[in-house]
């Protein structure tokens, strides 16, 4: 599946966050959104592949674009035989977040990206557009830690295995009134926290990369962007573990149904009979094969954000593989039109 792939979907990425960062600090999150979704949707639909959106805009009737069940790329359509081999004829699952952040893009803040990952059909958890309660820590602590766990456990715990002490330690949280029990708790264990407004996804990675100063993401998010980040960590060998909360009055944001016994009637009905399960990173990304890409929009942990200047722009991405286990970070300069010193003739 991945040969060439891997080179394909890291302009997938670096076209959605190129598109998504001219309108970046413009205060309009929907428009960021959008041109993200439009680019990411075009440039896909190029690639020599039989895709199938399983995490992305939304339900059909709510989401024109990159909605849950879309068929993307060549290799879907009535003639793809002729135009196709064997192997790009094999059906993969994609789930996609053309601009994970879009406050952080409308105002000009870290931390936002265009990201995606790609497994054979069935290898990624179809999430549900629930909230999940996330543990993400670095792959010397996998295993160790246990979301079951209380907060201060896992951070004595992670401690231990980072061979450091617990002031030592600095864990991403959302800064959310769900999060206000959370936030206490760590800074009494003797933690330090990284407050962030938006983008768990690139704070899930974050733990799996020495260097970056991030040591463990805790706290609430949405569950479609946990299996994108599962997906990456199960490549990565970090930890991430996810559990679906479906009691409104945990999340406190209204966006999930009106009742924790409705909304476990609808994971019943989707096919989730335990919906107090933990997840681990195998189990919400199982695929054999799994791809993952990523291209910052504004600057991050992991990566730069788009760089405009004067006929073109500067990207980094980062494109993460199971099978040749590798994690490349990409920098690429696009040429929007070729400057005189590059034209040939
Ligand atoms: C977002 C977003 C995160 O979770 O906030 C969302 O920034 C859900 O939380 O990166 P709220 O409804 O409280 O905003 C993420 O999308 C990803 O998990």
């Amino acid at each position: 599946m991945e040969s060439t792939l891997g080179l394909e979907i890291i302009e997938v990425v670096e076209q959605a966050a190129i598109a998504s960062a001219r309108w970046m600090g413009k205060g309009e999150k929907n428009t960021a959104d959008h041109v993200a979704v439009e680019a990411m949707r075009e440039r896909m639909n190029k690639i020599h592949m039989r895709g199938r959106i399983v995490i992305g805009e939304g339900e059909r009737d709510d989401a024109p674009m990159l909605y849950i069940g879309e068929e993307v790329g060549i290799c879907t359509q009535d003639d793809a035989k002729d135009h196709c081999n064997p192997d790009e004829l094999i059906e993969i699952d994609i789930a996609v977040d053309p601009c994970e952040g879009t406050n952080l893009v409308a105002y000009g803040q870290n931390g936002s990206m265009a990201v995606l990952a790609i497994s054979e059909k069935g290898g990624l958890f179809a999430a549900p557009d629930f909230y999940m309660n996330k543990l993400a820590a670095p792959p010397v602590a996998k295993n160790h830690v246990d979301i079951r766990k209380s907060p201060t456990e896992n951070l004595q715990i992670l401690a231990d295995c980072m061979d450091r002490t617990v002031e030592e330690l600095v864990v991403i949280v959302m800064d959310r009134p769900r999060h206000k029990e959370l936030i206490q708790e760590i800074r009494k264990a003797g933690a330090r926290v990284r407050l962030i407004s938006d983008g768990d996804v690139s704070a899930a990675i974050s733990c799996a990369f020495s260097g970056t100063n991030v040591h463990a993401l805790m706290g609430i998010g949405a569950a479609p962007e946990g299996v994108i980040s599962a997906a990456a960590m199960r490549c990565l060998g970090g930890h991430f573990q996810g559990q679906l909360i479906y009691d409104p009055e945990i999340v406190k944001t209204g966006l999930i149904g009106e009742s924790k016994e409705s909304n476990i009637e609808r994971l019943n009905s989707m096919g989730i009979t335990d919906p107090d399960k933990v997840y681990d990173a195998d189990e919400l990304a199982s695929g054999e094969t799994i791809l993952f890409a990523a291209c910052g929009i504004t600057p991050g942990t992991l990566m730069e954000g788009v760089r405009f200047f004067h006929g073109g722009a500067r990207t980094q991405s980062l494109v993460i593989s199971s099978q040749s286990k590798t994690a490349r970070f990409v920098d690429t300069v696009h040429m929007f039109d070729r400057p005189r010193y590059l034209q040939l003739s």
